[in-house]
């Protein structure tokens, strides 16, 4: 066997025995995405979110996993851009604003096209997320999975609703935990990065 190879086989063994992964996070515009990583990167909200263009690309450190986030725009132009980033992920986020209930059928058409659909999403763990808790009008998360009907549209499906605040980091921790946990069952089958 040539170096080479022996090196390639090595860095294969390697990447599979590593925690990374690969998560993409997507949902519409102003849901709360970029906060969110930020919140992840560094444990407390910033305000500075000016809309993403294209996407974000951030890695963060949770219970010892190294995860790449790829925060793809929301905004209807941008959304052709997702496409790119499905093959090679390890689970899908979809942040959902909770407060904004008139836009909540155009997030039900994206989640159900751009995740339940998508043929490259159809073995990851999708985290759903409640987000912006912290305002009084948000719906929790047994409410948006009836209104969203996620137990019958994913029932084949690994699925978890958590119910959030980016911007008081309440629930993200636990959110975040079920995703690891996820990474962690599906390793040794599951897609490295
Ligand atoms: P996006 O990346 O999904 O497009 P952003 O969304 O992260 O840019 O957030 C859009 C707006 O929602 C931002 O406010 C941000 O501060 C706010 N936001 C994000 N998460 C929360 C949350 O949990 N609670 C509340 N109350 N607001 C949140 P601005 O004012 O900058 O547009
Ligand atoms: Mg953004």
């Amino acid at each position: 066997m040539s170096a080479f190879n022996s090196f390639s086989q090595w860095l294969k063994r390697k990447l599979k025995t590593e925690k990374r992964a690969k998560i993409l996070i997507v949902g519409l515009d102003s849901a709360g995405k970029t906060t969110l990583t930020k919140y992840m990167n560094t444990g407390e909200y910033q305000a500075d979110t000016s809309p993403t263009i294209g996407q974000n690309i951030d890695s963060i450190n949770f219970e010892g996993w190294d995860i790449t986030t790829i925060d793809v725009a929301g905004q209807q132009q941008f959304r052709f851009l997702w496409e790119v980033h499905y093959p090679g992920c390890a689970a899908a986020v979809f942040v959902i604003d909770a407060a904004d209930i008139e836009r909540l059928p155009e997030a039900r058409d994206i989640l159900r096209t751009h995740v339940f659909n998508n043929p490259h999403l159809e073995e990851v763990p999708t985290l759903i997320l409640a987000n912006k808790q912290d305002l009084p009008d948000a719906i929790q998360a047994p409410l948006l999975i009836q209104l969203l009907n996620l137990h019958l549209e994913l029932k084949d499906r690994t699925f978890s609703v958590f119910d959030c605040s980016a911007l008081n980091g309440k629930g993200v921790h636990e959110a975040f935990t079920w995703l690891v946990n996820q990474l962690e069952m599906s390793k040794n089958g599951g897609t490295s990065f």
